[in-house]
């Protein structure tokens, strides 16, 4: 059960630590008024406060250590960050957009925090999506604790350290809220989350967000986890609270969540104006609770300062903040042609030769669920930090009957042996919690280690999106290269299974093409599938592996295990077969098609090269023009369905950049623009069959 602990006024605090305190939270304060004076005079593009939160933020941080515990504060946080380490400087050099912004290099909005020194970890602006990172950063302490070859590598970790996240209590509606919690409790992780509940998201009261209208009920009964409430504008009751709930998760003795009741008397941002949907006297009453000249008054009335110190602080603050906006302003700002820059790793390029290394084939011939085991098992006896998880992915999670059983590893066997082999610590089970495996990872990454997450069925990846899209591709770019995240996650794709049916037959790789900074990866045969998973784990960069399971046990792609060093490079195609004819640019399941379409047309005297992209973003553009400019003819070829397709954007590159060379116009086959039916009748009627690809080229090839 989880307990509740009525706070009580602490006994007598440190007077240095009070004045302090109030020090960080007035900096804070008037910080907020300098940036909405600059964005008033259009110095500044956004701005968002932490008015009202300030107690909390700094009672909490005062129990905290920079560079030590890891941090995933919200917007509404500038005391805390500033309590952490951050400077007024580095703030404002955000606020203006500055080159030397060292959150982000003027690339997020003011209040989005970001600090390898201090273990801040850079922010985003989805409203939950942090609670999963924090978990994931606690997940990696309990890594480091359990696998030290894997700390010994570690940039820094130490037994007792926390991962502390807030959020507000709009925040807390997310489902990613609910599933961190879930885990956290259940795995006694070392997070501590701070709900700063001001009452409002925006304009929406808590009454209405939350269900009885007080988060710290509704989590009181998660096993483990400690929870506590306070007026998170009373200094020493904040003080009080944050430490019971930091020396809790010190002692291992599982996750705390402290609910704060704060207030936000400046609006949600200057782009808000609460009198619109709050009325004058709910505003006076929350106007009582001022959390700074609350604290002001303590000191004042407890003789810990004097009216003319009080003065004389204020005046020093306000002498720093002005210096600092000065710096700030004539600071410079990016350069145009930087913006390109960390999308991908700078450092690591795995379209390089560096990632060309040749096959050693041993033994019989191995299907492509074989050697990419085969891979993940290399992969993690060479390097401690490698991590596996998903649902299922485990032999069999209660340890005591794995020596009784023979092991699950996976719906398709992917991961079979690896729990037995490397222990539960390293390929474990989680919940059905898509957004959870890829946040955690995340999470994970940020502190250096390489997970290799399995989403089951790629029809089951959306719940994930968020954390692709907003998380996973951009931390590199979005920090100015001061976090990377690179995770692979591992994803059976399509159909062509018969029975497959719309929920377990899904394409969909553009959809993830799209996203700068993600690699995406299909291959179509076994060999290819283990150097290419090779390079992914090696890489820097995230990737989305995914594998055609109906390609998984085929026995006409079935390779020779290659050794435990063979990469390909990405960006680089396979010419499968050589042509004059046309050329069919294609991957995936419809490589063999491909194959077999292009034996058929030979006999009519039609000769076919065929392309295997196998990594599609990067693709191999290089090998597409000269195929392009020796056969003049292209069929791009997809299983995905056709409109806003992979096809779409490698036809109109080569219309853009080959129309010179063109005898025909490019053109494109793929799924109908419907999904995957059950009747096998009806899925060969959705997905392209030989037949198609054999009629496509003879027309192309007729033009
Ligand atoms: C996923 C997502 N949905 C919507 C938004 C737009 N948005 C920004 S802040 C906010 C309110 C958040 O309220 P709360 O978590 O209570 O924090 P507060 O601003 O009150 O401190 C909303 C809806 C967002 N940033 N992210």
């Amino acid at each position: 059960m989880a307990t509740t602990i009525p706070i009580q006024k602490a006994p007598k605090l440190a007077r240095e630590l009070l004045i302090g305190a109030y020090r960080t939270m007035y900096l804070s304060r008037r910080l907020d008024d300098k940036e909405i004076q600059l964005k008033r005079q259009s110095r500044a593009y956004f701005q968002i406060n932490g008015v009202g939160h300030e107690a909390i933020n700094v009672a909490t941080a005062l129990h905290l250590r920079p560079g030590y515990d890891w941090f995933f504060p919200y917007y509404r946080d500038r005391a805390f960050c500033l309590q952490i380490g951050m400077t007024p400087l580095e703030m404002l050099l955000q606020s203006v957009g500055a080159k030397n912004d060292p959150s982000s290099g003027g690339r997020q909005m003011p209040s989005h925090w970001a600090s390898r020194k201090l273990h801040i970890v850079s922010q985003s602006s989805p409203t939950g999506t942090q609670v999963l990172h924090a978990v994931g950063a606690a997940e990696a302490s309990q890594y480091f604790a359990a696998v030290r070859e894997a700390a010994e590598l570690a940039s820094s970790f130490h037994a007792d350290e926390v991962s502390y996240v807030s959020l507000g209590d709009g925040a807390t509606s997310e489902g990613e809220f609910w599933e961190a919690l879930n885990w956290s409790a259940n795995r006694r992780l070392p997070v501590l989350y701070v709900v700063e509940d001001n009452g409002y998201a925006i304009s929406v009261p808590v009454d209405v967000q939350t269900a009885g209208g007080r988060i710290s009920r509704l989590v009181k009964d998660f096993p483990n986890l400690l929870t506590l409430e306070c007026d998170g504008t009373d200094f020493v009751e904040s003080y009080e609270a944050a430490g019971k709930a930091v020396g809790h998760i010190r002692k291992r003795q599982g996750p705390a969540l402290l609910h704060a009741h704060v207030i936000r008397p400046y609006s949600h941002s200057l782009s808000d104006d609460e009198r619109l949907y709050k009325s004058e006297e709910v505003r006076q009453e929350e106007a009582k609770r001022d959390p700074v000249s609350r604290l002001l008054k303590y000191l004042l009335q407890e003789r810990l300062l004097t009216e003319r110190e009080v003065e004389e602080l204020e005046t020093r603050v306000e002498k720093e903040i002005r210096a600092a906006a000065e710096q700030a302003l004539a600071g410079e700002p990016p350069a145009p042609e930087t913006v390109m820059l960390y999308v991908y790793s700078p450092t690591v390029d795995p379209c390089s030769e560096r990632f060309d290394q040749p096959a050693k084939p041993q033994g019989e011939p191995k299907t492509m669920v074989d050697l990419i085991n085969a891979c993940l098992r290399d992969e993690m006896a060479r390097d401690p930090r490698v991590v596996v998880f998903g649902q299922d992915v485990a032999d069999c999670s209660h340890e005591d009957e794995l020596p009784k059983v023979k092991g699950k590893g996976g719906v398709f066997k992917v991961t079979h042996g690896l729990q037995r082999h490397f222990g539960s610590a390293r390929c474990y089970n989680v919940p059905i919690a898509e957004a959870s495996i890829v946040g955690r990872a995340v999470g994970m990454a940020a502190r250096g280690l390489k997970p290799v997450v399995e989403i089951q069925f790629f029809d089951y990846i959306w719940p994930a999106m968020m954390q692709i899209r907003s998380e996973l591709a951009t931390m590199r770019w979005r920090s100015d290269n001061t976090f990377a995240c690179p995770v692979v996650i591992r994803s059976p794709i399509g159909g062509y299974l018969a029975g497959g049916a719309i929920y377990h037959s899904q394409s969909g790789e553009s959809i993830f093409t799209h996203i700068p900074g993600l690699r995406v990866v299909m291959p179509a045969t076994a060999l290819d599938a283990n150097g290419l998973l090779r390079t992914a784990i090696r890489s820097d960069d995230p990737v989305l592996f995914l594998e055609p399971k109906h390609l998984y046990r085929q026995t006409y792609n079935r390779s020779p295990y290659p050794g435990p060093d063979y990469m390909i490079p990405f960006g680089k195609a396979r010419l499968v077969r050589e042509g004059v004819d046309l050329t069919v640019v294609t991957y995936g399941s419809l490589v063999n098609r491909s194959r077999q379409a292009a034996k058929s047309l030979a006999e009519e005297g039609i000769q076919v090269e065929i392309l295997d992209l196998r990594s599609l973003s990067p693709y191999d553009w290089e090998l597409i023009s000269a195929s392009a400019k020796k056969t003049n003819r292209i069929l791009v070829a997809h299983e995905d369905n056709l409109s806003w397709g992979f096809g779409a954007e490698i036809a109109a590159r080569i219309g853009d950049e080959l129309f010179d060379f063109l005898d025909a116009p490019v053109r494109r086959l793929a799924a109908k623009d419907a999904y995957v039916p059950y009747h096998p009748v009806l899925e060969d009627a959705v997905l392209p069959q030989v037949a198609d690809i054999v009629r496509a080229c003879r027309e192309l090839a007729a033009y």
